[in-house]
């Protein structure tokens, strides 16, 4: 008798635990382990304690100060489509017990743009000393997220977030991209989606290559010719175009509110021949050159010895700075060979000095490093170890863009839609595997201020091939400059990129699928990353 009952419950539990693990089964994955996420850059540190917080519709969004109200609608914005639920925004001075996803400024976070992102089971806090730091931790937590967050379509899935607590911060402060408006022409939206997707990966710098042989694209109203000559053309012979001073500054505000800072270029003495067709007594001749379709470099100057030459950087920084309102105004530099040295180095000190009076820094191509150099000048290294080395013998510090790692325009590989090979191939591991202190003997982490990676728009026509070149190798110089060196490397960064497979889809983007890269959807992920 006795066995006959331990038979039967036995019976029953088995019964229940085949039913418990099939309910189980059933139920949508439940992301418990916070250090298996994919963040990237990849952050500092990663504590996980091992449970969940959903976000439901009682959750409210809750910011400390006024100075976080947009980000807190930043973050709901971001999450109302996904789950549907309202999502209401609230300033309050203490966190409630519950539901909450509470941004607060403390002092107790001594990095400038670092944050602290703390999981409980019962709500979300991000801290930092910045509001720039808060945006930072409200990127981590959206990666955090399943990726199709992204798309802006309703989930089934009720949101979870692992818990624990991430605290991180950038090694660098400047971490940057360029895009080559010159070549050929992007309207305000394209800029607009390239400023989106950098923010998400924590770069704060766009440096916009206004000027060039090609195009001049900045409305300068004492030199209207500027753009209604020099803006009609670009490579290949399209139309061109040019922003005008309302544009430049929505697009500068647009980058703000994602704390992005634009830094304008304007190319001098050389690739200046839009400018010099627009203006012929800016030409030693007196003469106007042909708008110029072709992608030659090193063709054009300024006439060094001209007093107009001088009034007109003036105007053109005057304006400029008036409408920029970060630190920085690049005034190129590069490929000036058919500027005599001498004349290059009178050019250059003046150029510094007129950006100088208009209350700004200068960057410059690390061609600039041949001339007397201003203590707050930096020196942007794209070509030469030696021109960089020259520059911090004179007090510089350097901006780090070697053309050999963090070119975007240079192809992947010899079969590449588009893209340049005059300084090799890039493939995705080439972009990553590198770090700024040891790149060149001689410039140490004191002497730099961070990176910056250009596309150069020769082979670029539209949004579809920024994608392509931009998309994956950003994302890992966006990492070189925020991780320490010393937690990375390409054998774990690979499997972390393959892994935001869904995400770069979620967000439409053209990537180029390097085969270096282990990409992994969804499906395939949640069988490691995420318990049941
Ligand atoms: C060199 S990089 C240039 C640009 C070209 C680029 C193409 C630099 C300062 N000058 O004018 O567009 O190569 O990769």
């Amino acid at each position: 008798m006795k066995t006959k009952i331990s038979y039967f419950y036995l019976f029953i539990i088995c019964i229940g635990l085949i039913s418990l693990n099939s309910c189980e089964t059933k139920k949508p994955a439940i992301p418990k382990d916070l250090a298996k996420q994919q963040v990237i850059p990849k952050p500092v540190s990663v504590n996980a304690t091992g449970s969940s917080f959903e976000i439901n519709n009682k959750t409210t969004v809750l910011y400390q100060t006024d100075e976080l109200q947009p980000l807190a609608n930043y973050l709901a914005e971001m999450l109302r489509p996904a789950t549907g639920f309202e999502l209401p925004i609230k300033i309050t001075d203490s966190k409630p017990s519950s539901g909450h996803i509470f941004l607060t400024l403390t002092d107790s976070i001594s990095a400038n743009e670092g944050y602290e992102l703390e999981i409980k089971e019962n709500g979300i806090v991000i801290n930092a000393n910045t509001a720039a730091g808060i945006f930072y931790g409200v990127q981590t937590l959206r990666q955090l997220l399943p990726a199709s967050i992204e798309k802006g379509t309703k989930l089934s899935d009720t949101l979870l977030v692992a818990t624990g607590t991430i605290k991180d911060n950038p090694s660098y402060g400047y971490r940057g991209a360029m895009l080559d408006v010159s070549r050929h022409f992007f309207g305000v939206d394209d800029v607009k989606r390239v400023i989106d997707l950098l923010s998400i990966y924590k770069m704060n710098r766009l440096h916009l290559h206004l000027s060039d042989d090609q195009g001049w694209r900045i409305e300068i109203k004492s030199w209207p010719k500027l753009t209604e000559i020099g803006g009609s053309s670009q490579v290949g012979g399209g139309e061109g175009g040019f922003y005008t001073q309302e544009q430049y500054k929505d697009i500068v505000k647009y980058a703000q509110d994602r704390f992005i800072t634009i830094v304008p270029e304007i190319d001098m003495p050389g690739h200046t021949n839009a400018a010099l067709a627009s203006y012929p007594e800016l030409n030693c001749s007196g003469k106007a050159p042909k708008l110029y379709h072709g992608t030659d470099v090193g063709f054009s100057t300024l006439c060094i010895d001209k007093e107009i030459t001088y009034k007109f950087v003036d105007d053109v920084i005057r304006e400029l700075a008036a409408m920029t309102p970060g630190e920085y105004i690049h005034i190129g530099g590069d490929e000036s060979h058919v500027t005599p040295m001498k004349d290059f180095i009178l050019f250059i000190n003046k150029a510094q000095k007129i950006v100088e009076k208009h209350g700004k820094k200068v960057i410059g191509w690390d061609e600039i490093a041949h001339a007397e150099v201003l203590p707050n000048t930096i020196v942007q290294y794209w070509s030469k170890g030696e021109n960089a080395l020259k520059g911090i013998e004179q007090g510089a510090k350097v901006l780090m863009s070697p053309a050999k790692r963090a070119y975007l325009d240079i192809k992947y590989d010899s079969i590449s839609r588009i893209g340049l090979t005059w300084a090799g191939l890039t493939e995705v591991d080439d972009a990553y595997n590198w770090s700024l202190e040891t790149y060149e003997e001689g410039i140490s982490k004191e002497n730099i201020i961070g990176i910056e990676a250009p596309l150069w728009t020769e082979t670029v026509l539209n949004m579809k091939d920024i994608e392509y070149l931009v998309f994956p190798r950003v994302l890992g110089i966006a990492e070189i400059g925020w991780t320490p060196t010393s937690q990375r490397s390409w054998d774990e960064y690979k499997v972390r990129l393959g892994n935001h497979k869904d995400r770069l889809e979620a967000l439409g983007i053209n990537y180029y699928p390097s085969k270096l890269v282990p990409w992994k959807s969804v499906t395939e992920l949640k069988k490691d990353s995420i318990v049941k």
